[in-house]
């Protein structure tokens, strides 16, 4: 009897000795695994008389099953500490920034394209891109420019070295390329809006030789000029976040519209700023105009059954009058002084929420 409680004693002591799970495994595989000293004993009971067996079987019982739930209590004890030290271990300070103060900005040009994108997502138009090198065709010819128009010429376009059969190619002089490429693609109806780089060989306080467009294009069976109105009237409303803005179309001429127009908008100069919607004076935004049936036709598409408008504005001066920057040549500078001062916080989405597109 005592050699029971003494065992008793000892096992139960290894069960709190046991410091981790590997530790307790091993106790009650020297218990109650198959050799353990419990089952020896159990094992024992077989070759025994009646009487023995009536009075060891309980108690060889008894101490298997206490041995089995201190065994479980122990586990249940271990294996919450374990998960307690990995929390700690694991834990991580959700208040902390994930990569302290922000470094960089975002450049105004990037600010202004995000916004205008916006703006015409807002309408229903997608964003289409094309290659910055193109051909003739694509960037001259669909668009109804005559052989020996000057925007032709070397002193306009940059051209690259001809090729084995004397074809030029050329950085795209605007981005209306995209448009033809579309056009020529795509079932009408087309929504569309191409932003991008776009090249001229010009550089001077007012005109960098890189600069960057945006062009829309909208193509279906009866769009007219009363839309292409109402379209740029939304999108200045929006941009320039004011509720109204007075606006004028001045005729003009490109080839590739007709009629064609150039789009002013009222302002106002008061100490050294700017007003925008309405007042004594008018700023230039962009062009615009219906599309050139013979344009329709070079994409081989009927200018009998379709037609439509499109416009173009340079995104650099839009972000030069909306965001005050005095000189076009200080954005490709890459002075991180004045990105500083001019850039936007990468968290900054377009300022358009509460006044987009009504
Ligand atoms: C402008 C002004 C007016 C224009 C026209 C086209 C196309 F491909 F449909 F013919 N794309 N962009 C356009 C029209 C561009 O920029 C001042």
């Amino acid at each position: 009897m005592n050699e029971i409680r003494d065992l008793e004693q000892e096992l139960m002591a290894a069960v709190r000795a046991a410091g981790d799970l590997a530790a307790l495994e091993a106790v009650r595989v020297a218990a109650l695994g198959k050799k353990g000293r419990v089952s020896e004993l159990m094992k024992a009971l077989g070759g025994m008389s009646a009487e023995e067996r009536k009075t060891l079987g309980p108690l060889y019982n008894g101490l298997k099953d206490r041995l089995t739930d201190a065994i479980t209590q122990r586990r249940q004890a271990l294996e919450a500490a374990a998960l307690a030290a990995r929390l700690e271990a694991e834990r991580v300070d959700v208040t902390l920034p994930v990569r302290g103060e922000p470094q960089g900005s975002i450049h105004p040009v990037s600010q202004v394209m995000d916004e205008v994108i916006e703006i015409f997502a807002d309408m229903g138009f997608s964003v289409a891109e094309g290659p910055d090198i193109e051909d003739d065709f694509h960037n001259f010819a669909a668009l109804n420019f005559p052989p020996g128009h000057p925007a032709r010429e070397m002193h306009d376009t940059f051209y690259l070295e001809p090729n084995e059969a004397g074809e030029r190619k050329l950085l795209r002089t605007h981005t209306s390329p995209v448009q033809i490429r579309t056009m020529m693609k795509q079932k009408p109806p087309v929504r569309i809006i191409a932003p991008g780089r776009t090249y001229r060989c010009d550089s001077d306080a007012t005109h960098t030789p890189m600069f960057h467009q945006v062009e829309g294009l909208v193509i279906d069976r009866e769009t007219h000029m009363g839309h292409l109105k109402g379209c740029l009237e939304a999108f200045a409303r929006a941009f320039f976040e004011v509720e109204l803005v007075e606006m004028r179309f001045r005729p003009s001429y490109f080839p590739f519209t007709e009629p064609s127009a150039e789009v002013d908008i009222g302002c106002a100069f008061k100490e050294g700023e700017i007003a925008f919607g309405e007042g004594d004076d008018w700023l230039e935004i962009l062009g615009c105009g219906m599309v050139h049936p013979r344009v329709i036709a070079n994409v081989g598409l009927d200018p009998n059954e379709y037609q439509g408008f499109a416009f173009g504005c340079g995104i650099d001066r839009l972000a030069m009058l909306k965001y005050g920057i005095p000189d076009l040549r200080q954005f490709f500078y890459s002075d991180v002084r004045w990105l500083r001062h001019y850039g936007f916080s990468a968290l900054d989405i377009p300022a358009l929420g509460q006044r987009g597109v009504q």
